[in-house]
C-alpha cells in the first residue's frame, strides 16, 4: 500500500496444516492453553521465498542471525494471510500493572498532560550509563521519559524478564519524580538492527510517544559467522534519518555513553578528550564477573540492580548441576553414584536426587522396554527431571546405561544452559562387568534368555568427550566418587 512498515508480521504454518485449509475459510488463533484470541479469515496461502525475505528484512542469510535461524529452521514453510478479528487480548499473569495497551498508555499521557514523551527501548537490565543516556535524551527534547522494555521473545541467552523488571523498578528510583514512567511491551524481537529501529519507533508512536531514542547498535544481533557485525553501529540512525519525515515520530539519536574517571561522570563517547580516562566494562566482562561472584564497580551499576542480578545468576558454587554416569550394566555406575550422593549430602550445599537406572525404570519408565526408541525415551525423561532439578539449584545424579551418543548429547544441551553438567563414563571393561554379573543378567543374555542386552547383542556407543572416565576395575567406588568430587571442585561447582 506504500505505507511505511519495515517488518513483515507473518503467520507461518506447516505444509501439512496448509494442505487442509483453503482461502475463504476461517481459522482460530489460540494461545498455548487453547483459548481462542482471534479468528483469521484466510485470503492468501503461499510458500514464501525465505532467502529473499531474509536478505530484504535482515540484510543477510547467515544463520548466525537469530531471526534468520528462526526463519530457516523453525518457522513453518507456508504463510497464511488474511483479516484478523480479535476476540480477546492474551492473558498475562505477571506484572499486570505494568502492561498497557496503546490506548491505555495514550490515556495516561493525556490525563497527566504529557504532550511530549520520549520512549526508550531495551531488552537488557539498565545500568548507570543507560540512566544517564535516557535522562539526557529526555532533557534534550524537554519530554517525559517512557522506559518501555520488551518482555516477549528477545535475543537467545538474554536475562529473563522477571529479573529485568525487578531491576527496572530499582533504576526508576534514580530519576527525579514525575519525569519517568515504565511500561512493558510484549513483542517478539527480530534483532533486525536498522529496520527493527524503525519498527520499534512506529510501535512507540502508536503508544502515544513523540520521540524515540536510537543509540549505538540498536537491536543488534551480534556478529555473523565470520566474526563481523551484521550492521554498522549507527546504521539504524541513518535509516531513521532517511525516513524521519514519514515516520510521524522523531528520533533522538545518541552516541555511546562512557564513564570518565577524571571527571567522575558519564559523557557521550564523542565528547571526551585525549586527556580523559575512560573506563569501560563490556557486557561479556560484566557477565563473567557476575558468574564468578567478582566485584562490580559502583560507577558501572546500582547496588540494588547488581544484587538482583547476582541473586538470579548465582556463581557456579551456588548453581545446580547434574552428574550423568553412563556405562554398561554392572560397570559400577550405581555404586559410585551412591557413594557420590552421600559425599554430596555430607557437603550439604544443595539437595541431592539420585536417578538410578533401575529405580527410574521402576518409578518413571515402568512401561518402557529396551528397544532403541524406549531407551531414548527413558534417557529423555531422566534428562528432563535432571534439568528441572538443576534449574532449581539442586544436584541430580543420573546413572542409566544411556548407550546412545545423540541422546546423551541432547541431555547435555538441555541441562548446560541451566547449570553444570558433568558426564562420567564408567568404562569398566565388559569382561569385568560380565565376570561380576551381580544380577545374573549377562548369563541370561548369553543363554539367549534376554534379547538386546547392552554389550552382548545391543550397542553401547562409547562417549567421546566425557568430563571424566572411571574404570571401577581399577578404582574403588569410594575413590571413584572422590575423583568426581575433585572434578566438580575444579569446575567450580563445589568449594
Ligand atoms: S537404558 O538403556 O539407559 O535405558 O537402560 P537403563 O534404564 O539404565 O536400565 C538398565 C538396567 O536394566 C537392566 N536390563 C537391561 N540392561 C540392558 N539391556 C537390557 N536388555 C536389559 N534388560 C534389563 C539392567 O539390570 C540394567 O541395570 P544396571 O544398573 O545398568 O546394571
Amino acid at each position: 500500500s506504500g505505507v511505511l512498515w519495515p517488518m513483515p508480521i507473518t503467520l507461518d504454518v506447516s505444509e501439512a496444516f496448509a494442505e487442509d485449509i483453503r482461502a475463504g475459510q476461517s481459522i482460530a488463533l489460540r494461545d498455548q492453553e487453547g483459548v481462542i484470541l482471534a479468528i483469521l479469515d484466510v485470503s492468501d496461502i503461499w510458500t514464501p521465498d525465505k532467502e529473499r525475505e531474509a536478505e530484504k528484512v535482515f540484510g543477510s542469510t547467515d544463520q548466525a542471525h537469530p531471526a534468520v535461524d528462526y526463519l530457516f529452521n523453525r518457522a513453518g514453510n507456508v504463510y497464511v494471510g488474511g483479516k484478523i478479528r480479535g476476540l480477546e487480548p492474551p492473558t498475562f499473569y505477571d506484572f499486570k500493572l505494568l502492561r498497557d495497551t496503546p490506548s491505555e498508555l495514550r490515556g495516561r499521557f493525556r490525563k497527566l498532560g504529557w504532550r511530549k514523551v520520549v520512549a526508550f527501548q531495551t531488552r537488557n537490565p539498565l545500568h548507570r550509563a543507560h540512566q544517564e543516556l535516557t535522562f539526557r535524551a529526555a532533557r534534550e527534547v524537554d519530554a517525559i521519559l517512557l522506559i518501555q522494555p520488551v518482555v516477549g521473545l528477545t535475543k537467545p541467552g538474554d536475562i529473563d524478564h522477571f529479573t529485568r523488571v525487578r531491576c527496572y523498578e530499582h533504576v526508576l528510583e534514580q530519576y527525579p519524580e514525575q519525569t519517568t514512567t515504565l511500561s512493558l511491551l510484549n513483542l517478539a524481537m527480530r534483532m533486525a538492527g536498522p529496520r527493527e529501529a524503525l519498527w520499534h519507533a512506529l510501535i512507540r508512536k502508536n503508544y502515544g510517544c513523540t520521540h524515540f531514542i536510537v543509540g549505538r547498535d540498536h537491536a543488534g544481533p551480534g556478529n555473523d559467522s565470520n566474526g563481523n557485525p551484521f550492521y554498522g553501529p549507527y546504521d539504524a540512525q541513518d535509516l531513521f534519518k532517511e525516513h524521519e519525515d514519514e515516520m510521524g515520530i522523531s528520533m533522538v539519536p545518541f552516541k555511546m555513553m562512557v564513564y570518565v574517571e577524571n571527571k567522575a561522570e558519564y559523557m557521550p563517547a564523542d565528547a571526551t578528550g585525549p586527556q580523559d580516562k575512560v573506563l569501560n566494562l563490556s557486557g561479556t566482562e560484566f557477565r563473567r564477573r557476575l558468574r564468578e561472584g567478582l566485584d562490580i564497580p559502583e560507577w558501572f551499576s546500582y547496588p540494588k540492580v547488581v544484587e538482583e542480578l547476582r541473586h538470579a545468576y548465582p556463581p557456579k558454587d551456588k548453581q545446580g548441576f547434574t552428574v550423568f554416569f553412563t556405562g554398561l550394566s554392572g560397570s559400577g555406575k550405581s555404586t559410585v553414584a551412591n557413594a557420590l550422593m552421600v559425599k554430596l549430602m555430607e557437603e550439604g550445599s544443595r539437595p541431592v536426587t539420585l536417578l538410578d537406572g533401575d529405580v527410574v525404570r521402576k518409578n518413571l519408565s515402568s512401561e518402557l522396554t529396551f528397544s532403541k526408541e524406549h531407551r531414548d525415551l527413558n534417557i529423555q525423561r531422566i534428562g528432563y527431571v535432571a534439568s528441572e532439578i538443576t534449574k532449581n539449584g539442586g544436584i541430580a545424579i543420573c546413572a542409566p546405561i544411556a548407550p546412545y551418543s545423540a541422546t546423551r548429547r541432547q541431555v547435555r544441551e538441555m541441562i548446560s544452559p541451566l547449570g553444570g553438567f558433568l558426564e562420567v563414563h564408567v568404562s569398566t571393561p565388559i569382561e569385568i562387568c560380565e565376570a561380576r554379573d551381580r544380577k545374573g543378567l549377562y548369563a541370561k543374555a548369553r543363554a539367549g534368555l534376554i534379547k538386546g542386552f547392552t554389550g552382548i547383542d545391543d550397542p553401547y556407543e562409547v562417549p567421546e568427550n566425557p568430563e571424566l572416565d572411571i574404570n571401577t576395575g581399577e578404582l574403588s567406588a569410594d575413590l571413584a566418587a572422590h575423583r568426581v568430587l575433585l572434578t566438580l571442585e575444579k569446575m567450580g561447582y563445589i568449594k
